[in-house]
């Protein structure tokens, strides 16, 4: 991952570059600056057009640019999400829908081979660092072709090319962040780290550590709080002290709060934050809050719940009156009581999602430009995901997966 030579086996592509094969010659198309959401590295540095001597100084926002970032970021999750209802994806899909502003906000500073840790909730952040997406479909589909030969599966996704690897387990992207910020300050400086994760990671002891170990190293790194509030069906205030964005600051981090719908706050804020870190000037912590309406995973059952309450209740009412009457279990006070508190939660659950609708990021992307750059955008990134996902598609077969296949037919 930290090789000198910096030129890795690559199967990846920076989305501008990706953008510019696509649409060459369009007028809609950003063109003032090279740099921005790219940063694969691997191979041509014609391709990339990214110079390391341009490293240091945040890059202008450009709102085609963002935009486009976030429609394929959501336009993948989409086609993943659609992926695991057919039963193409094994295990869990952890969709980011909703958080494409902070990710492309933040990316759009990152050039070169400054590296991402990632957490459960990833695809968006590969996406915009140009990972092949036809490989990380695959991937994600447990195929033996896809980015990481079917090993890592969605939530433990590796790009060498860039580099940035993901980890399933909550507040890991803190201490992988820290490890990759040392390496950076002792063999490359210039370069920063940015760990990704929520809301619920900060109760975590590794993250803390790592923002201790951050500031006590001075290190070049950045941590992203995405908060939407739930850790799968916990809300964060039943589970968190004090305030989070004074708790990383009690820790010497330099912090910045924004509005994660608003792709252009996040980029200001975290070029602010990124070229501190960049510097050498300390670490940073970027809050950023955002609303997830497809819940914690595909097919969350508070999702469904609210989207189809009568649906739902026939499906889950009949076995909850047969165990309300069952003579087995808990006493009739413990039931009434943990019914009162799912009924609490579920109700909590449908005042957010009826109040944050409207924190729709790439809904918001869009009123940034005019309705004909918006829609040329849209058709395609479209193009190119919906190909990519019939590649993925077709390369899997028409079984399900259900984890690596080795020799043996589709
Ligand atoms: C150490 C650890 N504990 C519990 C889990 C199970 N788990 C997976 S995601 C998740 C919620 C994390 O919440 P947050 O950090 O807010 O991220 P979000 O899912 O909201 O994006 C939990 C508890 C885990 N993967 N790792
Ligand atoms: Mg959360």
């Amino acid at each position: 991952m930290f090789d000198e030579s910096g030129a890795p086996a690559c199967r990846t592509d920076s989305l501008i570059s990706v953008g510019d094969r696509v649409l060459a010659g369009d007028p809609v198309l950003p063109t003032g600056d090279p740099v921005l959401f790219s940063a694969s590295l691997c191979g041509a540095p014609t391709r990339s057009r990214i110079s390391e001597a341009g490293m240091g100084l945040p890059t202008g926002f450009d709102p085609a640019a963002a935009f486009r970032a976030m429609v394929r970021m959501r336009l993948v999750d989409e086609a993943l999400a659609r992926a695991w209802a057919d039963g193409l994806v094994p295990g869990e899909y952890h969709s980011g829908i909703g958080e494409e502003g902070i990710v492309a906000g933040v990316l759009g500073h990152l050039t070169g081979r400054d590296s991402m840790a990632l957490d459960h909730r990833n695809t968006s952040a590969f996406v915009g660092r140009g990972t092949d997406i036809t490989a990380l479909m695959l991937e994600v589909m447990g195929s033996e072709d896809g980015l990481n030969s079917g090993w890592a599966g969605h939530m433990h996704l590796m790009d060498p090319g860039i580099p940035a690897a993901a980890d399933g387990i909550v507040g890991a992207s803190g201490p992988l962040a820290v490890g990759q910020a040392i390496a950076h300050a002792r063999l490359r400086p210039g370069r920063v780290a940015v760990a990704f994760h929520g809301e619920g990671a900060m109760n975590q002891g590794m993250l803390m550590e790592s923002y201790n170990l951050a500031v006590a190293w001075n290190l070049p790194v950045l941590f992203v709080c995405k908060d939407n509030r739930w850790s799968i069906t916990t809300r964060a205030t039943d589970v968190t002290g004090g305030d989070v964005v004074k708790r990383a600051s009690s820790f010497g981090l330099t912090v910045e709060k924004v509005r994660g719908d608003r792709v252009e706050e996040v980029h200001r804020a975290a070029g602010r934050l990124i070229a501190r870190a960049r510097t050498g000037q300390g670490p940073g912590f970027l809050y950023a809050g955002c609303h997830r309406p497809g819940g914690h995973f595909e097919g969350d059952p508070i999702v469904r719940l609210l989207r189809s309450p009568l649906r739902q209740a026939e499906e889950w009412g009949p076995s909850i009156v047969r165990s309300a009457g069952a003579k087995t279990g808990g006493s009739r006070h413990d039931r009434i009581a943990a019914a009162k508190v799912l009924a609490g939660r579920v109700a909590r659950a449908a005042r957010d999602y009826t109040a944050r609708t409207r924190m729709d990021p790439v809904k918001r992307g869009r009123r940034l430009l005019d309705q004909a750059a918006a829609e040329r955008i849209e058709s395609l990134e479209h193009h190119l995901v919906d190909q990519a996902m019939s590649d993925a598609r077709g390369a899997v077969g028409p079984r399900p997966t259900f984890g690596v296949v080795r020799g043996g037919p589709r």
